[in-house]
């Protein structure tokens, strides 16, 4: 019998690695990514249905192969695994984030790059929170359309997904001004929230500011903020940064995005530093071609492999 296994055949984990359960992450050795989804959508604000993006994003991945020609960089040669999903409880947020902590913290432990599959935005600051353990400050590149930095939003919810940017400068490790927004567009916020960033000191470059000072010098400039005094920084990737054209499955769309190109331009500069990374967002009930899915799948190779690359260069 040949050993081949057609791309729609068998189980579909992410790029059809090997799958080890979560709880089993005690007995690994020497892994370098795991890919990690995490089916939560409760904070939802607009169109709800990321809840399903791992899935759809691990269904759209089996036709990719792992590598970036961009990069040129195989994900194949690392040791990678599909760890499966943290278990959230539909309906309880508080617990759910709890166990995206506990599960990341795991990861960060034992010196594993984590990948979030989301999920809403708001399964970042758990997945952020757990860096604590490292000790030390570490940076944070949010590419979004939105800005997430709503003290409460709706009244009273202080954890969602509009939240989560908000919730993030707060926590004792992060100093505000290594945190950078890019993308923003605006169309679904107000003034205010443009002068609380910036009056907290974060970086914020708007899509106005990536087209007119151009994507790679905005890149090397948020990558200068976010590592200016940490070695690192994580990369939260809400897919409404791309525009609804190319990313229809979203929660919220924003007229005027990037495309493709410009994204993955962009995440092969910002992902060489970085040291964990979630893509968010993706609500496969809004996505009726699937191109949303396959968009998500093209921007984790790419950051991950910008990463690699880059830290295998540097070792040399
Ligand atoms: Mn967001």
């Amino acid at each position: 019998m040949e050993d081949f296994e057609a791309p729609y055949a068998g189980i579909p984990t992410f790029l059809k690695l090997p799958h080890v359960n979560i709880k089993d992450i005690e007995s690994l050795r020497n892994v370098d990514i795991a890919i990690l989804g995490v089916p939560l959508d409760e904070t939802t604000t607009h169109r709800s249905g990321a809840k399903m993006g791992p899935r759809a994003i691990r269904e759209a991945s089996t036709s990719f192969s792992g590598y970036s020609l961009r990069s040129k960089f195989d994900l194949n040669d690392l040791t990678i695994i599909d760890a499966g999903d943290v278990p959230v409880i539909p309906g309880n947020v508080e617990k759910s984030h709890m166990a995206i902590y506990e599960t990341v913290k795991q990861l960060v432990k034992k010196n594993i790059t984590s990948t979030l599959i989301g999920g809403d935005h708001s399964i970042t600051y758990p997945a952020i929170k757990a860096h604590e353990i490292l000790k030390e400050k570490i940076g944070v590149i949010w590419v979004d359309s939105h800005l997430d930095f709503d003290m409460e939003y709706p009244p009273g919810q202080r954890y969602s997904h509009s939240c989560s940017l908000r919730r993030t400068s707060e926590l004792p490790f992060i100093d505000p001004t290594n945190i950078v927004v890019i993308g923003y567009s605006g169309y679904a916020s107000h003034p205010e929230h443009e002068e609380e960033v910036d009056e907290a000191g974060i970086g914020m470059f708007s899509i106005y500011d990536i087209r007119e000072e151009g994507l790679e010098k905005v890149a090397k400039k948020s990558v200068e903020i976010a590592t200016k005094n940490t070695k690192s920084f994580y990369l939260s990737v809400d897919i409404d940064v791309l525009d609804p054209a190319f990313a229809p499955g979203s929660g919220l769309h924003e007229p005027g995005g990037l495309t493709p190109w410009e994204l993955f331009k962009m995440l092969a500069i910002l992902g060489q530093r970085m040291v964990a990374m979630d893509l968010v967002e993706v609500a496969p009930p809004h996505d009726p071609s699937g191109i949303t899915a396959s968009n998500a799948t093209a921007i984790i190779i790419e950051v991950l492999s910008a990463a690699y690359a880059y830290s295998l260069k540097k070792k040399e």
